[in-house]
């Protein structure tokens, strides 16, 4: 299974460029830390990931939660992600028809294709969300991973869903979706000689959860017994009191937590 591989060498596995780009940054970075920003102005968004920049391979974002949200912005995050090595995941989770898909994650306010290297789908629509998003996205070299599972309580991609939805993103190859959003490795390691990215939010190392149905497991659960390759934390990183070092310094413990897992895994 390509779980027990350094992520050095699952590069070689990949062809689409943003999924090789993640894994030798975290290589090079030596981290499997992705950070949520969850804050609703560009300022405070870009002064977050200013803070844990250095500690990232990935900074996800959830562009329509920012109210003064314009391309100098995305400029600025794309400035950043270029200075300090991370690429940019948008958790925009679509979810309709082709057609509409296409045209949510190329125009509007957001313009999602023209600086996020990666971002997400349900599979619920079927595999024309796929095709939809691919013939904005591939010719840019950017990256589609979809949703297999949610951290969520009561969700209802379980079971014969998520192996549904797996086996769409095998249909569709791996030129353009590259992993999945999923709290296991769910069928990725019985595939040989593919290499699937999973990435995992519902990470915090002081909750359990929150009031809405969010449901966190340490980076040992998540990375070291779940099999995932990246861990998601907001609330845990941003939300933390005691001022800018202190965010910063949270995101370091959690990469040191998340690399520590993922060197321990290796040694099984
Ligand atoms: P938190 O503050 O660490 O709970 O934030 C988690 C982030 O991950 C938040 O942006 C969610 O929208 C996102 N998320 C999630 O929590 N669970 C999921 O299954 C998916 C995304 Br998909």
């Amino acid at each position: 299974p390509t779980t027990l591989l350094p992520y050095s060498e699952r590069i070689q596995l990949h062809t689409n460029p943003t999924a090789k780009r993640i894994l030798e940054i975290m290589d090079r970075k030596k981290t499997n830390l992705a950070v949520s920003v969850d804050v609703t102005t560009a300022e405070e968004a870009l002064e977050v990931v200013r803070r844990v920049g250095e500690s990232v391979c990935m900074v996800k974002t959830h562009c329509d939660i920012i109210e003064d949200f314009t391309l100098a912005f995305s400029e600025e995050l794309v400035k950043l992600s270029k200075e300090l090595d991370f690429v940019i995941f948008e958790d925009r989770k679509f979810a309709d028809i082709g057609n509409t898909v296409s045209l949510q994650y190329s125009s509007g306010v957001h313009k999602i294709s023209s600086w996020a290297d990666l971002t997400n789908a349900h599979s619920v629509p079927g595999p024309g969300i796929i095709k939809g998003l691919s013939t904005v996205g591939q010719p840019l070299g950017r990256a589609l991973i979809l949703l297999a599972e949610m951290s969520s309580s009561g969700s209802l991609a379980v079971d014969g869903y998520t192996k549904q939805t797996f086996q769409m993103a095998k249909d569709a190859g791996r030129e353009f979706v590259v992993g999945f959003i999923a709290q296991s490795r769910i069928d990725t390691d019985i595939s040989d000689g593919e290499d699937w990215l999973i990435l995992s939010p519902g990470v915090g190392l002081a909750a359990k959860g929150d009031s809405l149905g969010q449901q966190y497991r340490t980076p040992k659960e998540v990375v070291g017994d779940a099999g995932a390759d990246v861990i998601i934390v907001g609330r845990g990183i941003y939300g933390i009191k005691g001022g800018e070092q202190a965010v910063k310094d949270e995101a370091e413990r959690y990469r040191k937590e998340g690399w520590k897992a993922y060197e321990e895994r290796l040694q099984r």
